[in-house]
């Protein structure tokens, strides 16, 4: 999978010291600060994910998503999921791995599942949405090789956000066979999870909480759906693809 600008971490040590942020662009490990002076880093250090920023604003989308919605979507639900993994991570003295390794821990403990996901959902739904993305004519031909026709994979994403009952996500992913598939998972789970009806690699996500769309759209979740799918950086969703 293509990681690449995905995350920004940083990494603070929890010894009362906040150190310089470090910024990992090619990376989403969370690994100790490297010091000159190793004997800087505690041996005890644990490491924290940060709330990614997001580069298009909260503006970016006026007919699709409002800018209040936006706003609250990351500045709180985001950021909130984001410190309290960072808590759990430490109440489990979990640190070194990268999300998608702590994602797919067996028995993955609640807090870290919930908050986990959501630090790691909403990541990548910031990152794969864009005021102005076009499928390249690879990706529709792949596409139209998984699922029939560009109109049937957009038609199968927006169903599987409807027909998702309560809160969730509706996912595009890539199987060890390369082959592309839609699913749908609750709350704040998504398929890198040994707990989901069918796990692959995350390439879309889309949040299907009445947070992502109930200002605008209230009750109408599909109307939402479609738009959403106006707004895909289609080119990053490509990237991710192996
Ligand atoms: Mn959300």
């Amino acid at each position: 999978m293509n990681k690449r600008k995905f995350l920004k971490n940083t990494l603070i040590a929890t010894t009362g010291m906040t150190v310089t942020p470090t910024i990992l662009l090619s990376s989403c490990k969370n690994e100790p600060k490297k010091e000159e002076n190793m004997e800087a880093t505690p041996a005890s250090a644990a490491t924290t994910f940060t709330l990614p920023e997001i580069p298009y604003g909260y503006t970016a989308f006026p007919d699709t998503i409002d800018a209040m919605t936006m706003e609250i979507h990351h500045s709180k639900h985001h950021q909130g999921y984001t410190n309290k993994l960072n808590a759990a991570l430490e109440a489990a003295n979990i640190s070194g791995k990268t999300i998608e390794e702590i994602l797919m821990m067996d028995d993955l403990p609640t807090a870290i599942r919930n908050n986990g996901g959501g630090f790691y959902n909403h990541s990548l739904y910031w990152d794969i949405l864009t005021p102005g993305g076009a499928m390249s004519d690879t990706f529709k031909a792949k596409i139209t090789e998984d699922f029939g026709s560009e109109e049937a994979f957009k038609q199968q994403l927006a169903d599987a956000g409807s027909k998702r009952f309560g809160s969730g996500w509706a996912w595009v992913c890539q199987d060890a066979d390369k082959k592309l598939h839609i699913c749908s998972t609750p709350n704040q789970d998504n398929p890198l999870m040994k707990v989901s009806e069918r796990m692959g690699t995350p390439i879309l996500g889309i949040d299907v909480w009445e947070h992502a769309y109930y200002l605008k759209y209230q009750n109408k979740r599909g109307e939402y759906l479609q738009n959403i799918i106006n707004i895909i950086n289609w080119e990053k969703v490509e990237a991710r693809m192996s």
